[in-house]
């Protein structure tokens, strides 16, 4: 049995994550997490006590930090300051968690000569032109547009640097827009559904004509514990699953199918920077080692997420009206 630490597991993706370890693998679980406004531990509820263990604590904690590798076998390492409207209002904690934490965790792995498995986004890559038919690759150059997203290419680059000069045994994933169950409501998926499911129009930046390419967090999941498995220490892989929309075609979906007309929505401010068109080419992860999505059909997904939202209000609740104040408060 492998025991995986996993930071950020109380988050939306390393929570789904944790809940896929359990029920697909035989490995133990002990999630360190912060619990910044992001963390949630009701995220993970009714997981078997005998496999998984809870600690709340700091990845900057450099204390913390080596405790729990000293009895891990490896670590997949989701924790970050994630959303890129907050990073915008107020970059420093993003500093702090994505750049100081990866290093106070990568100095971690050296010492102990741990397995390391790194989270990041495409974003690092900067932004596509909407009628460019070129979509991201392991080779494309980093070239990221907001706070957030500079420091997750920073904390990708230090980990290159680890691997490179120490000898850490590391794989790094690029994983395009995650949707699904546990979704802090300030992202644009969850705040569309909580706002229908509240009576509020939904807000689309701008025209709406950007384009994010979606996958499910549970694919996500499936993808990084196959890069664990399979993974050649020292490569990246980006993790995508065709799944590109315009944010107009998506507020247009969860109108519909939430009964809505469809135009039910209103434009509001820009976000400044606002990156146009993300799209992955997973060909790499797919064909080196042998990855494949199951959530083909996005609508389905969707239709599936919405019903979670619908079922689980007092998980959201909690956070919608601050989230909806904080966005107010910018024209949003
Ligand atoms: P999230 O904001 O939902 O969760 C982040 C978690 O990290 C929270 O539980 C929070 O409490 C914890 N955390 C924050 N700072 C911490 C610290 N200093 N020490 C310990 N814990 C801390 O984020 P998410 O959307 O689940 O993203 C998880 C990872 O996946 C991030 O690295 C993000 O960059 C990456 N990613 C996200 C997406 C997406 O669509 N959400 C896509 C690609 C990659
Ligand atoms: O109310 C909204 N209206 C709107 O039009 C919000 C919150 C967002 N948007 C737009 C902005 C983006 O084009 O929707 C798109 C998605 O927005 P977010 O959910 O904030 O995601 P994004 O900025 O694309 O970043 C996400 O994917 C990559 C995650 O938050 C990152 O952590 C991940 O790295």
């Amino acid at each position: 049995m492998t025991r995986l630490l996993v930071t950020g597991g109380a988050g939306f993706i390393g929570s789904n994550f944790v809940h896929h370890v359990l029920r697909t693998t035989e490995h133990s679980v002990t999630v360190l997490d912060k619990l910044t406004y992001a963390g949630n531990l009701a995220s993970l509820d009714g997981l078997p006590d005998d496999r998984f263990t809870f600690v709340r604590g700091d990845i900057t904690d450099a204390d913390v930090v080596n405790r729990l590798f000293e009895d891990a076998d490896a670590v997949v390492h989701f924790a970050a300051e994630s959303h890129n409207d907050n990073s915008l209002a107020n970059p420093r904690p993003f500093l702090d968690t994505n750049i100081v934490g990866t290093y106070t965790l990568l100095e971690a792995a050296r010492r102990h000569g741990t397995r390391y498995h790194h989270i990041s986004t495409d974003e690092v890559y900067g932004d596509l032109e909407l009628d460019d038919p070129a979509r991201f690759t392991e080779s494309t150059p980093y070239n990221p547009s907001s706070p957030y997203s500079s420091t997750k290419a920073g904390s990708d680059l230090l980990v290159r640097a680890w691997v490179r000069s120490f000898g850490v045994q590391a794989t790094i994933s690029n994983c395009s827009n995650n949707y699904g169950p546990y979704q802090h409501v300030e992202k644009f998926i969850p705040r569309q559904i909580t706002n229908v499911l509240r009576g509020i129009r939904p807000k689309l930046y701008g025209a709406g004509l950007n384009v994010r390419d979606w996958i499910h967090a549970n694919d996500h999941s499936s993808a990084v514990l196959r890069i664990l498995d399979r993974g050649v220490i020292g490569e990246t892989y980006l993790i995508g699953a065709d799944g590109e929309r315009s944010n107009k075609e998506v507020v247009e979906l969860i109108l519909t199918i939430l009964g809505q007309p469809a135009d039910a929505y209103d434009h509001v401010t820009d976000r400044a920077g606002h990156d146009l068109r993300y799209a992955i080419d997973s060909t790499k992860l797919r064909t080196e080692l042998g990855w494949e999505p199951t959530y083909r059909d996005f609508e389905a997904g969707l239709a599936a997420t919405i019903d979670w939202y619908r079922s689980n209000e007092p998980w959201w609740a909690p956070a919608k009206d601050a989230t909806e104040a904080f966005y107010a408060s910018k024209g949003q």
